[in-house]
């Protein structure tokens, strides 16, 4: 059990209050003499080392926002603590967590309303799942017609072994009331100016009983890290992050549908198949953003690296979707047949899937590698991508342009 001596937890705690300090910009992070560039306008980047993490790439400070370097995905299915990307939409993030008194609260259309500890969490039959967390506004950079919002490369992305309790179990003790709609999810962290709205997620009162939604406590075999919602956070498997409340201490039951500036006009999507308008036309009528689409990514060369004429290689990747699982990847050069690649370890259907082929550019010059993958509900990724103003749900097919010398 964490925090189980009162110096671990008195340690733990001036260790959270400066992480958070930090977290918040009120003491610089170091910042290193290194910087990126992400491949669009505009997309100069520093590197910044905020607490519980490796060098990351800066966003913006307030609120801290943080992308993941792509080349992280090419060391493994799991993306470690350190390297996972960080998301706030609100500059007050909490100055000190106290594990010890934490509670969350289930209140609202419940006959009886539970204030629970980190303790009293873990006595509820525990469940673990391998989930890709992915943020709505993930690639949004590489849209064209460029949209407005964080410009993200693909680094807004991580996939996360986690651990807690059933969301299902926690209102079941509750017991939702008949007639209740939906459940709301707030954190610790607030607004820092009265007219920003509060942080408030809802998910249907049917999709927080599913069983897969959960309230986690570890996060790859540890607790979670501070800017990952330590000590509890929403598991919402498939579904963009924008559900996955961080920091979550109010679980509210309610009798309508929630709509707050978060969930409209905020995190939604045209109400069609592609989740898609003419580039530049606003749609007329959207909905809630919901599952991940299916993506695949080619990890071990970037575009520009260079590679050996004659000389066979190992081209390596991952890909993911919203929950059936992926069935298949198949990869392509200079726009040539596609040809099947070896699929790695099944590590769960909300997990990214490696993927890898041995490849071999004949001669030398200029290639155009493709990766493409489709799920068990046979979806597969576009060649053209689809606009929305948001630039959600990027899903065509990638491409990386290497040489042969
Ligand atoms: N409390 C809180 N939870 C939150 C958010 C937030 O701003 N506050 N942002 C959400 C969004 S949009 C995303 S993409 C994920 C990012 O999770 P991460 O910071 O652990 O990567 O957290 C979600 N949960
Ligand atoms: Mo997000």
């Amino acid at each position: 059990m964490p925090n189980s001596s009162d110096s671990s937890a008195q340690s733990r705690r001036a260790f959270l209050r400066n992480a958070a300090i930090a977290a918040a910009g009120l003491t610089a992070a170091p910042l290193l003499a290194q910087s990126v560039k992400l491949p669009f306008a505009n997309g100069d980047r520093e590197l910044v080392r905020y607490p519980q993490k490796r060098p990351l790439i800066r966003l913006t400070t307030r609120p801290p926002q943080l992308e993941t370097p792509f080349s992280v995905f090419n060391e493994g299915a799991i993306t470690p603590n350190d390297a996972f990307f960080v998301r706030y939409h609100l500059a007050g993030v909490p100055t000190s967590i106290n594990s010890d008194t934490y509670r969350v609260e289930i209140k609202g259309s419940v006959n009886s309303p539970l204030s629970l500890s980190l303790h009293d969490l873990r006595k509820f039959e525990a469940k673990e799942v391998v989930a890709v967390l992915q943020c709505s506004g993930n690639s949004r950079g590489f849209v064209t017609p460029r949209v407005g919002g964080g410009q993200l490369g693909n680094g807004a992305m991580g996939n996360a072994h986690w651990k807690g309790v059933p969301l299902k179990a926690i209102l079941a003790k509750a017991g939702i009331k008949a007639g209740a709609k939906q459940v709301t999810f707030d954190g610790l962290d607030k607004p820092v100016v009265e007219k920003t709205p509060d942080f408030v997620k809802a998910l249907d009162v049917d999709q927080a009983n599913d069983g897969e939604v959960m309230l986690a406590y570890e996060m790859n075999g540890q607790e979670l890290p501070v800017l990952n919602g330590f000590p509890l956070r929403l598991i919402v498997p498939g579904y963009f992050g924008t559900y996955w409340v961080k920091h979550v201490n109010d679980i509210t039951v309610i009798d309508e549908v929630l709509n707050n500036f978060w969930m409209n006009p905020a995190y939604r999507i045209p109400d069609n198949d592609c989740a898609c308008v003419e580039p530049g036309t606003t749609p007329k009528t959207t909905v809630p953003i919901k599952r991940y689409n299916v993506r695949s990514f080619i990890t071990s060369l970037q575009d520009g690296a260079e590679v050996k004429a004659g000389r066979a290689i190992e081209l390596k990747g991952i890909a993911f979707d919203g929950g059936s699982g992926i069935r298949e990847v198949v990869v392509s050069s200079n726009n040539g047949k596609w040809t099947p690649t070896k699929l790695g370890k099944d590590l769960g259907k909300y997990s990214f899937r490696e993927w890898h082929a041995r490849w071999t550019p004949s001669k030398p010059g200029d290639y155009i590698l493709k990766v493409c993958a489709t799920n068990n509900a046979n979806q597969m990724q576009p060649e053209t991508a689809s606009w929305n103003p948001s630039g959600y749900m990027r899903s065509v097919i990638e491409t990386v342009k290497i040489k042969a010398v």
